[in-house]
């Protein structure tokens, strides 16, 4: 069996991102690849597009609904990381020509006032430290072939980080429930998805506590001035040429961005 090479791995998935290819999962030729192996190799991919000059946002949380963890049978999320070229302004467009086979979903994304240093951050930590809460919809990615993956595949993949489009509006966490966050998902006009906040691991402050949590285990924290991604609210829909994509949260505001060629 082939040895498992954490950096060229990494170089092969950023290749295939910046290509706009599928490529084969790696878990095809190193059936043993762990989930440690994975984060290994996201790691690689992390230091290879900061030193080409891309500056983190901030971590995102991936697989964080009961319906998409038990699909992939785990019991933990994953995280994986926004970059600064990832963004794309609120009510404007994507170029499918960038892209391989997106798909979109609707979140909610916090900004940290506090760093948050784990073990044992709860919610309310979670709560107290963040500075503001805004809608986003996160466009997922996948460089695998048909979007098929196992557990390790993914995180080495940056959890199939893509693109992300931030609401306009700031709104502080205090000043709403964000488990009770209404949150709908129209693809021209189209209602996809309907969903409550709770649909994250129980409130999405929730999800921001366990990635601390997660990075701990690293050494790593939290940071003042991160935009973190909560995971998914709705599910994740396929994009096609032509689509306009809109996303209301209750009390967040819209997120709204048309599919290009
Ligand atoms: O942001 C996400 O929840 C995506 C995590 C990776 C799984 C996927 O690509 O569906
Ligand atoms: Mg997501």
């Amino acid at each position: 069996m082939a040895e498992v090479n954490y950096q060229s791995l990494a170089e092969c998935l950023h290749q295939a991102e910046v290509e706009k290819r599928e490529v084969i999962r790696i878990t095809q030729d190193h059936p043993h690849l762990s989930v440690e192996d994975g984060y290994r190799i996201q790691e690689e991919l992390v230091s290879l597009k900061c030193g080409l000059g891309h500056r983190i946002v901030g971590p995102k949380m991936g697989l964080t609904s009961q319906a998409k963890m038990r699909q992939m049978n785990v019991a933990e999320p994953i995280y994986g990381y926004i970059f600064d070229y990832m963004q794309v302004p609120n009510h404007a467009s994507i170029s499918m020509a960038d892209l391989i086979h997106p798909k979109a979903e609707a979140e909610i994304a916090f900004v940290m006032g506090k760093d948050l240093k784990g073990p044992g951050i709860t919610k309310e930590q979670v709560l107290e430290a963040a500075e503001y809460v805004l809608p986003a919809v996160e466009i997922i990615d996948s460089r695998y072939k048909n979007f098929k993956f196992t557990l390790p595949d993914v995180i080495a993949d940056n959890a199939s980080s893509s693109r992300v489009i931030f609401g306009d509006r700031l709104t502080r966490p205090g000043d709403l429930e964000l488990d009770l966050v209404g949150v709908t998902l129209r693809i021209n006009g189209e209602l996809k998805d309907q969903a409550a906040g709770a649909a994250v691991l129980g409130h999405p402050a929730e999800s921001i506590a366990m990635l601390a949590n997660m990075l701990a285990r690293k050494g790593q924290t939290v940071k003042a001035g991160d935009v973190i991604l909560s995971g998914g609210v709705s599910e994740a829909y396929r994009l096609a040429i032509g689509d306009v994509v809109t996303a209301v949260l209750d009390g967040l505001g819209t997120v709204q961005f048309t599919v290009n060629e």
